[in-house]
């Protein structure tokens, strides 16, 4: 038996494509660098005493507040950061909010990586740098970053995400 011929209508459905009802969601990338995992483990005076999972979870919900994907990576590799920062690009991140740690002082090859793929990021401290070690007060991050937050704790994190997930941003 052969098949009813298509309608004109019933072509024209077929070649449409479903409706583009949603927006592909918003997507951040947090990045947090060495001994980061340590949080609320030691020197809660310095860093509070919440974990770094608490912190995620917390940002994970806020994003869905706007109906944006966060994801948190942390590592005490600054190679491992480095290629975090790479396959973001490929990912289609629309922002990375980063507290590199120690390589804050330290890595030009972090910050050339954030750099090389043009992702706009935000540079968070959880402690107020520029009242510690005079070491601690140079960053090889501020001066390309769209912003530094420091001292805030770690509401510094969701203001960062925040100011991401503006639409403007
Ligand atoms: O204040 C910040 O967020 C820092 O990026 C934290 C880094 C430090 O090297 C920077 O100068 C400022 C240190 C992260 C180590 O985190 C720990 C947390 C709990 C216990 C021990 C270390």
């Amino acid at each position: 038996m052969t098949k009813p011929p298509k309608s004109a209508a019933g072509a024209s459905r077929q070649r449409t494509k479903p409706q583009a009802s949603k927006a592909a969601a918003r997507r951040v990338l947090v990045l947090h660098g060495p001994n980061l995992n340590l949080l609320g483990t030691r020197e809660p005076h310095i860093y509070g005493s919440e974990t770094l999972d608490d912190i995620n979870q917390r940002l994970a919900q806020l994003g869905r507040g706007y109906g944006a994907v966060v994801e948190c990576f942390q590592s005490n590799h600054e190679g491992a950061l480095i290629e975090r920062v790479h396959a973001a690009k490929m990912q289609k991140y629309a922002y990375i909010i980063i507290n590199p740690a120690g390589y804050t002082h330290t890595s030009v090859a972090l910050r050339d990586a954030l750099t090389g793929v043009g992702i706009p990021f935000i540079e968070v401290h959880i402690s107020n740098v520029h009242a510690r070690e005079p070491f601690r007060h140079h960053s090889y991050f501020s001066a390309v970053a769209t912003g530094t937050i420091c001292g805030l704790g770690s509401r510094g994190y969701d203001l960062a995400l925040q100011f991401a997930l503006q639409p403007k941003n």
